[in-house]
């Protein structure tokens, strides 16, 4: 008989890893005394997801709370609309799990991949007899000879050892699945739940695939592929795997058709890829109905105050903010969603800003504008702020060469001085002197060099001590004037495409005025060529 190593490769070793009601056990652990009894996480009229003792009564994810109720008159409901300490949670595992292997992937937030096959590797040279830890998926004894059976027992001590870890640190269980790929991970760990784990041996692949009751059970395919599917009456798993290769091609295209074809055999090559910080913060809230410009203000400025906490917590200075409004048409009765972005003044971030929030606000009204005219009716069904982009230093370019120089002067004098005091100094609010906050692996040598050097530029461009610093912090755009008819603190945080945008509004409303005003000084650029012709 072949080895069912020669039709898929077994030397990975993955664990997958999902927190058993993820919401309600954070709710518990902040309030213990809800351990005892049923309890449901509310989010708007549905119960997100329950405890365990809740499930006992039949409630189920997605339940409408009536119904939830019904079932368990006794029902404790917590609200779940915040997600900042789910959120912080997540992270927390995360960071855990990276003790154990460079490579932990985040899926949803109570959800990783951990390739532990490099720490397996090693293990093994150690030798010893051993059996496995938690459950075996599967009727089949057995097993293939490329040495996958080993790696994979061993595999499910290391699991065993990380979840442990995540009870005694984080106080939350969770269940795991291990396999040699991500795909038979995710489907084993569900199999026996909560508080459990599994291991599926390469052997017993096919036996899971096909135990699936529906083709939507495999990760990979949605709905609108399960959909596609149907329609071409694939409709399970079998028949997938029976399917002739070139008709799913049809179905489906090429690339995709490989793919669903292979997983239908429990085959998956997708490696473990590590997540980095998330590429936007942001949050979202759907509303009945706002069409008066107060109440869009007050629901925004709500939702940039968390925005911010969770802007805090990630530790980027973030460079663009981007504005979400769902507007709702009631000739068409069709909803859409309009967005608009804008850079932020980094410095916002970068130092303890007096009105922080209505500055930002400013320019979030500002991009509001762009996508609402106030003077029509609007009826906006969700409200959403994110921060999308996130600042870091550009390789190669002159401030960061400057920044080398600062570095060599600087080390010695403020190596003591903390982040959060560095932080705080007050920076120039149009400096284009790049902040960074994070490289993606920085050595501590070269994070601390970066955070003095931050530092010293702001502080040397406060003094103003010799002519050589501060042309560091003068290394910016054209300086935009105020308005008169603008609040000028207000204004020198807006960022520069926007204050561009309101005095050219301005110049439009009233030329006359600006070229005869003494007041209005045409502003003199900082350029780069100044810098250097100044410098000689
Ligand atoms: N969640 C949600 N909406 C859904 C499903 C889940 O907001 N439709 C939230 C609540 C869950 C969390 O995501 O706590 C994680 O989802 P899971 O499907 O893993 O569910 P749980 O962790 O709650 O339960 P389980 O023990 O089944 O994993
Ligand atoms: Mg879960
Ligand atoms: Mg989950």
């Amino acid at each position: 008989m072949m080895s069912t190593s020669e039709l898929d490769d077994h030397s990975r070793c993955i664990i997958h890893i999902d927190i058993d009601c993820f919401y309600a056990q954070v709710e518990m652990n902040k309030e213990p005394k809800l351990r005892s009894v049923p309890l449901g996480i509310q989010q708007k009229n549905i119960v997100v997801t329950s405890n365990y003792k809740a499930r006992e009564f039949g409630i189920k994810k997605c339940m409408l709370i009536a119904e939830a109720r019904k079932l368990c008159p006794d029902l404790v409901l917590a609200n779940g609309e915040d997600l900042h300490d789910y959120r912080q949670t997540s992270y927390q595992v995360t960071n855990l799990l990276q003790r154990y292997s460079a490579l932990v992937e985040r899926l949803g937030l109570d959800e990783n991949f951990i390739d532990v096959t490099t720490l397996v590797n090693e293990k093994v040279k150690q030798g010893g007899d051993l059996s496995v830890v938690g459950n075996v998926f599967g009727e089949s004894s057995e097993r293939c000879d490329c040495g996958c059976t080993r790696r994979l027992t061993l595999c499910t001590l290391v699991a065993q050892e990380i979840r442990d870890l995540i009870k005694s640190e984080l106080n939350l269980t969770t269940c795991a699945g291990v396999a040699h790929n991500k795909l038979l991970a995710k489907l084993a760990g569900s199999r026996h739940k909560p508080n459990q784990q599994t291991v599926v041996f390469p052997n017993s692949a096919l036996e899971l695939m096909l135990s699936l009751s529906s083709l939507m059970s495999i990760p990979g395919i949605g709905r609108a592929m399960f959909e596609q599917l149907h329609k071409s009456d694939i409709k399970t798993v079998e028949d997938l795997q029976n399917t002739d290769f070139k008709k799913l091609e049809t179905v489906t295209g090429s690339d995709k058709a490989h793919f669903i074809y292979n997983l239908s055999y429990g085959i998956d090559k997708t490696p473990v890829k590590p997540s980095g910080k998330p590429q936007s913060i942001g949050l979202e809230d759907a509303c009945k109905s706002i069409s008066v410009e107060t109440e869009v203000k007050k629901k925004l400025e709500q939702l940039l105050h968390r925005l911010l906490v969770l802007v805090t917590e990630d530790g980027r200075v973030p460079k663009t903010i981007k504005l979400t409004v769902r507007k709702f048409d009631k000739d068409s009765k069709i909803s859409h969603r309009e967005t608009r972005q804008c850079n932020v003044n980094p410095s916002l971030f970068t130092s303890n800003q007096p009105n922080k929030d209505a500055k930002i606000m400013a320019t979030v009204m500002h991009l509001f504008s762009r996508i609402i005219d106030p003077k029509k009716p609007y009826h906006i069904t969700l409200l959403g702020l994110s921060f999308t982009k996130f600042q870091e230093l550009p390789r190669n370019s002159i401030a960061s060469f400057l920044r080398k120089d600062l570095e060599v002067q600087s080390v010695i004098s403020i190596e003591n001085q903390s982040a959060v005091e560095d932080a705080s100094s007050s920076a120039p609010s149009t400096s284009n002197v790049a902040v960074e906050v994070e490289s993606p692996t920085p050595s501590p040598k070269k994070l601390k060099l970066s955070l003095v050097s931050k530092k010293r530029c702001f502080r040397e461009y406060e003094d103003c001590e010799s002519p050589s610093k501060l042309k560091v912090a003068e290394l910016c755009l054209d300086s935009v004037p105020c308005p008169p008819d603008a609040d000028k603190d207000v204004f020198k945080e807006l960022p520069w495409e926007v204050q561009k945008e309101l005095w050219d509004d301005y110049k439009r409303k009233r030329p006359s005025e600006i070229f005869c005003s003494s007041q209005v000084k045409k502003s003199k650029p900082n350029t780069l060529l100044n810098y250097f012709i100044r410098n000689n």
